[in-house]
């Protein structure tokens, strides 16, 4: 903190009441619906993973190390994070371990239900496709010790009846993302493998990476494909100015949306005509500087225009944050109350990409929290 403090962090100003209204965060059961696997990855883990590839040559650790370690960064510099991220999260055993251990995190945080997104990868050189890699992450769902995690419907009835549960468990289901620099042909088989892989918990879509990078056109064919066959999309939507993307994603009216920074007065007009829901990413958005200030964030008009908005981390590792930090940032920049909290939390329920009988297991947990809230 005093670390924060010294380098001017953007949040120095707010981190003691922001500890203060932590414990209580914690204790809300959370929906998480905006969390990238290898952005979510403890640094503990990469650094870990970036020891073993210095030693054996392959990277310089100190220099990685440094940039592990940096605080703030840029959307570009970010970008190039992820790229050596992915190097250092290559094989179907790692792909393993750091679900497991995202899964646990969030966990411990009380999220109830969270949605995963994940790029698939192929990478000759490990023998991975990208079904292997999917299939590595669906064997960290399965590895995860802390919780009961439960990942498809047919698992909540047996024998028509609905199993009652131990007190600790997520459910957790996985989005498949596609790429910006990826080719309408790379497009279509991540689109055709979510299709294929829907009974293992995959549902939905996710349009996500370097938002400089790449056209609408180029992914509209596998987002129709997604369309036609039912899968719901969620796009990161005018992360930075981008007038004709941001008009073309609106007119397509995904289920949901990321990030909506940098939208000129017409589109924002239109994004609060529509009920489009926002995935609102609070530190992510400042770390990145695509919004400069926590206080002006468009948050703000979106819930004073009471218009569907759900708080959630983006990328928890990078930006050394988690699902309850969002929440209490919410307290303490815009004056939230615990009960507008469990609102927003609650409210989450309404967006995700699964099933009723799933939205009323949940909606029980918030029920029982509602009563106890003071
Ligand atoms: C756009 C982002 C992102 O898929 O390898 N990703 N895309 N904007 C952001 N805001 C900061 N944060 C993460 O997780 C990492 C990938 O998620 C996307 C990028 O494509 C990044 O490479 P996976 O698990």
């Amino acid at each position: 903190d005093d670390f924060a403090a010294a380098t001017g962090s953007p949040f120095a100003p707010f981190e003691d009441e922001v500890r203060s209204w932590l414990p209580w965060c914690r204790s809300l059961p959370k929906i998480e619906l905006h969390a990238h696997l290898n952005g979510s990855v403890r640094s503990s883990t990469l650094l870990e993973l970036a020891i073993r590839l210095g030693e054996k040559g392959l990277i310089n650790f100190p220099e990685v190390e440094a940039i592990i370690l940096k605080g703030d960064r840029s959307l570009a510099e970010c970008f190039k994070l992820f790229d050596l991220i992915h190097l250092l999260t290559t094989d179907h055993n790692i792909i393993t371990r750091i679900t497991k251990e995202v899964i646990e995190d969030f966990a411990s945080e009380n999220v109830i239900y969270l949605e995963l997104r994940t790029t698939p990868k192929l990478n000759p050189l490990a023998g991975m496709t990208k079904r292997s890699y999917v299939e590595a992450v669906l064997a960290g769902l399965k590895a995860v010790e802390t919780v009961e995690v439960i990942s498809n419907t047919s698992e909540i009835q047996q024998n028509g009846l609905v199993m009652t549960r131990p007190k600790e468990s997520i459910h957790v289901r996985l989005l498949l993302s596609i790429d910006r620099r990826e080719s309408t042909e790379a497009a279509m088989e991540t689109v055709q493998l979510a299709l294929d892989m829907q009974k293992f918990g995959i549902v939905g879509i996710d349009l996500s990476g370097n938002p400089r990078v790449g056209e609408w056109k180029t992914f509209m064919p596998a987002l129709k494909l997604a369309r036609e066959q039912g899968l719901p999309i969620t796009l990161h939507c005018g992360e930075v100015p981008n007038t004709s993307e941001v008009q073309n994603m609106l007119a397509f009216q995904p289920e949901r949306i990321g990030h909506a920074c940098c939208l000129e007065e017409p589109e924002w007009a239109a994004l609060l005509q529509s009920s489009i829901p926002v995935e609102v990413c609070l530190t992510s958005n400042v770390r990145t500087e695509t919004v400069p200030f926590l206080r002006d964030h468009h948050f703000v008009s979106l819930y004073k225009s009471r218009h569907p908005s759900i708080l959630c981390t983006d990328d928890s590792g990078i930006f050394a944050t988690d699902i309850s930090r969002e929440y209490a940032l919410a307290a303490v920049c815009f004056g939230l109350t615990k009960a507008e909290l469990l609102s927003m939390a609650r409210n989450a329920l309404r967006h995700i990409f699964c099933g009723d009988e799933v939205k009323a297991e949940l909606e029980d947990k918030f029920k029982a929290m509602a009563t106890v809230i003071d």
